[in-house]
């Protein structure tokens, strides 16, 4: 049974059989105070300030018996799986490998590269590390998301224009139908969300769909009552 999203650029039909919801990179370097974003000078309340908003949207799949995926940006600790190019990119001292306040910086088992302890996955739920920004690069995930017959995506995490607008766009090319959560992403940078946001619905949903916690919140009551 298809249920119909209110979401720009138009209705997203939203088909649970088919449906999977992806939390991108919701790590604590990212977003908890003196971890690696803040070290780079970003303001990370941003970022906390989603967190309810995904614990909302996280639990409706639950309810829902629906399948979440959680992803992490995280390379091996002998750094094997991250290019040179990617490894030397910044500031000496705050680059990939490097030790920081929360442990070696996106680096698989480090404490700052762990899932937020509020938005934890559950036993059963697909934990991804990705070495790149997209979540299909190097993951299995796309085979992962087939074999369970998953055509359909509802997106949240950070940042919107780095690894969530980076993950829609290669599961957009991969046939996938993407629906972003506008309040449960954010970026360090306002204006690189709004933008981010704007590119993903131009053009009739180059990229995907676009709408609010509450129309899909809405959408699911919507069809139980007519259940
Ligand atoms: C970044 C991400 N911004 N998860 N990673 O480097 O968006």
């Amino acid at each position: 049974m298809a249920i119909p999203v209110t979401a720009r650029p138009y209705e997203f039909n939203l088909d649970p059989a088919r449906l999977a919801l992806v939390v991108i990179d919701m790590q604590r370097d990212f977003i908890e105070p003196g971890g690696f974003g803040a070290a780079l000078g970003n303001d990370v309340s941003r970022l906390t300030a989603i967190v309810p908003t995904v614990k909302a949207l996280i639990g409706l799949f639950r309810r829902h018996g629906l399948p979440v995926v959680h992803t992490r940006e995280a390379h091996r600790p002998d750094l094997s799986d991250c290019p040179p190019a990617k490894r030397l990119r910044g500031r000496p001292g705050l680059r990939i490998g490097d030790q920081g306040a929360m442990g070696r910086i996106l680096v698989a088992g480090e404490p700052g590269n762990q899932i937020l302890p509020e938005l934890a996955p559950l036993p059963g739920e697909i934990v991804v590390d990705k070495p790149g920004k997209g979540m299909f690069w190097a993951t299995g995930l796309h085979e992962t998301l087939s074999e369970r017959g998953i055509a359909q995506l509802v997106f949240a995490g950070v940042t919107t224009e780095v690894c969530v607008q980076t993950s829609m766009r290669e599961a957009n090319d991969r046939g996938y139908e993407c629906l972003l959560i506008e309040d449960a992403t954010e970026s360090y940078f306002p204006e690189f969300k709004a933008g981010a946001i704007e590119m993903i619905v131009a053009q009739g949903g180059i990229v995907g769909w676009a709408t609010p916690l509450s129309a899909l919140l809405a959408a699911f009551e919507g069809a139980l009552v007519h259940a």
